[in-house]
């Protein structure tokens, strides 16, 4: 196993601490219906790739991540159903957590306008103002998939509400690529907005 630098590990240790002993994150899935969430979320927890079958309600998992600077924190995962019916769901599963991650499929062109107004509504929730977004610009493998920075253009990230900060990762869930990367910026966002609460409270 590579060791990490003395940089992350400072970090990690710093994070760990932050969080508390014991403590795991909150975060919620969502994007439209086969983006790859469920693809992701198997990557994440079996560190392979999982044949998915499209997704009705909600899968849940609490899962310890194996890699990067937010290796060994507990993240407890709802991955929630992208079709049209189901999006009404995404409000109460979006409240309150700690971090959302909103996965696109980046081949899918016709439907990035729908995934704009679907990602757009889930940021302006009242619940949600602030929470971190990580957005996983995922099935990078495949050739007409299109670049992250255009992705970022016509999901009009910039636009988002001013308190939402975020984070846009190519990745290919199937082979894992990206995974861990987008999840150390998410955890990187996360403990940063937990100690501006911190110091907030304080004050
Ligand atoms: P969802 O949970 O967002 O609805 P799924 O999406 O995870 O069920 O994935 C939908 C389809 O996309 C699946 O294919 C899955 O294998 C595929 N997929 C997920 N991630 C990637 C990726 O990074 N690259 C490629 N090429 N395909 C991916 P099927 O064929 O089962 O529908
Ligand atoms: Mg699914």
């Amino acid at each position: 196993m590579a060791l990490l630098g003395v940089p992350e590990e400072q970090k990690r240790r710093q994070g760990q601490v932050e969080l508390g002993q014991g403590q795991s994150l909150h975060i919620v899935m969502l994007g439209l219906d086969s983006a790859g969430k469920t693809t992701v979320l198997y990557r994440l927890k079996f560190n392979e790739f999982v044949n998915t079958v499209p997704t009705i309600g909600f899968n849940t998992e609490k899962i310890r991540l194996s890699n990067g600077t937010a290796k060994g924190i507990s993240c407890h995962f709802w991955d929630v159903g992208g079709q049209e019916k189901l999006r009404p769901l995404w409000k109460s599963y979006s409240r309150c957590t700690d971090g959302i991650i909103y996965v696109v499929d980046s081949v899918d062109v016709d439907r990035l306008e729908e995934a704009k107004t679907e990602l757009h509504k889930v940021t302006k929730f009242a619940e949600n103002q602030g929470t971190p977004l990580l957005v996983i610009a995922n099935k990078q493998d495949l050739p007409k998939s299109l670049p992250v920075a255009e992705i970022e253009k016509q999901l009009a990230l910039h636009e988002l509400t001013p308190s939402t900060t975020y984070h846009i990762q190519p990745a290919c869930a199937i082979i894992g690529e990206g995974l861990t990367e987008g999840m150390d910026k998410l955890y990187e966002m996360i403990l940063k907005r937990r100690k501006s609460l911190k110091q907030k409270k304080k004050r």
